[in-house]
C-alpha cells in the first residue's frame, strides 16, 4: 500500500501511534504519527499530505457514521489521529516571526465542539501573516462580541460543522451589524455554503483553509 493510502487508512481506523491499543489488530503497528512523519521524511508535500491522507479520511470517516458502519467513538479516534497528523505538519504550514497582516478572532459557533476545520483555517491564516485569536469550540455570541470588542479592525471567522449549530452563526452576524465596531464575518464549516452566507448577511464565505486565506484578505481589502 502507497505511503499516502496507508496514513488515510489509519485514520479512517482510528490508529494514532504504534502504542495506541486501538483498533486492536494494529496494535503494536504504525500509526498516523509514525506514519506522517516518514512522509515528511521522504518530503512528500506537505499539501498532499493534508489534502489526500488527512483531510479526505475524515469524509470516508463521515460516511461510515453516517451509514451505521461505525458510532461516535471510533470517529473520535479517527479525529484525534486526524489531530496528531496535522500537530506535525504545523510547523510547515505556520512560517514564524512574520508582521501581522491583521487579527482573526476564529471559534466553532455554540453548541458545536468540531474543531479540526477551525483549527486547520487557523493554522493557515497563521502562516499568512494574520494574527490569529483563537476562542474554541462551543462559543457564544457574546464571547464573539466581547473579542470583537477588545480588537478593533478585526475579522471573526466562525466555523459549525452541524445542520442544528449554523443558524447560531445569524446571531453574531446580527450582533455585529447591531453595533458600530465595523467588524467583519466570514464563515465556513461542511454544511455552510454561499447561499447560507449571503442569506445571514455575512462578509464572506470559504470552503476550505485555502480559500479562508483569500477572502479573509479580500473582507480586509488585501
Ligand atoms: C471528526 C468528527 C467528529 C468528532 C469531532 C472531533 C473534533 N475535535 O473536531 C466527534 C466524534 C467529537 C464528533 C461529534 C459529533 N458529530 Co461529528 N463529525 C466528524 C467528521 C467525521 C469529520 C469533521 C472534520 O474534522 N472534517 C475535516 C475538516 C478538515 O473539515 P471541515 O471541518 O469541513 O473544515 C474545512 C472547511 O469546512 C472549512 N472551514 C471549517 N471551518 C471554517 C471556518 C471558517 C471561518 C472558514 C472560512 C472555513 C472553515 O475549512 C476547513 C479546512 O479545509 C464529520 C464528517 C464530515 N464529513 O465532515 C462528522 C459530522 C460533522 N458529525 C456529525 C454528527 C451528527 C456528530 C454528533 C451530533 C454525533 C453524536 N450523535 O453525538 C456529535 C456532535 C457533537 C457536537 N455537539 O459538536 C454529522 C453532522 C450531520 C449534520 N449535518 O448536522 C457529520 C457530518 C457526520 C455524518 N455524516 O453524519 N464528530
Amino acid at each position: 500500500m502507497k505511503l499516502i493510502d496507508k496514513i488515510k487508512d489509519r485514520v479512517i481506523r482510528g490508529h494514532i501511534n504504534a502504542n495506541s491499543r486501538f483498533p486492536k489488530d494494529l496494535t503494536g503497528k504504525e500509526g498516523v504519527e509514525e506514519l506522517v512523519q516518514k512522509a515528511i521524511d521522504e518530503k512528500i508535500s506537505v499539501g498532499k499530505i493534508l489534502n489526500e491522507a488527512l483531510i479526505s479520511s475524515m469524509s470516508v470517516v463521515g460516511d461510515k457514521y453516517e451509514t451505521g458502519e461505525i458510532f461516535v467513538p471510533e470517529m473520535l479516534f479517527s479525529a484525534k489521529a486526524m489531530k496528531s497528523g496535522l500537530a506535525l505538519l504545523k510547523p510547515f504550514l505556520i512560517k514564524e516571526n512574520q508582521k501581522s497582516i491583521g487579527t482573526i478572532i476564529i471559534g466553532t459557533i455554540k453548541g458545536d465542539m468540531h474543531d479540526i476545520g477551525k483549527n486547520l483555517v487557523g493554522m493557515m491564516l497563521e502562516g499568512a501573516g494574520f494574527e490569529v485569536i483563537d476562542l474554541g469550540v462551543d462559543i457564544t455570541k457574546e464571547k464573539f462580541m466581547d473579542a470583537a470588542e477588545k480588537n478593533p479592525g478585526s475579522i471573526i471567522g466562525m466555523s459549525a460543522l452541524l445542520t442544528v449549530t449554523m443558524k447560531n452563526m445569524k446571531e453574531v452576524v446580527d450582533a455585529v451589524k447591531a453595533s458600530d465596531l465595523g467588524t467583519k464575518v466570514i464563515i465556513g464549516g461542511a454544511p455552510v455554503s454561499e447561499a447560507f452566507s449571503n442569506e445571514i448577511g455575512a462578509d464572506g464565505y470559504a470552503l476550505n483553509a485555502n480559500q479562508a486565506v483569500r477572502v479573509a484578505k479580500a473582507v480586509m481589502g488585501i
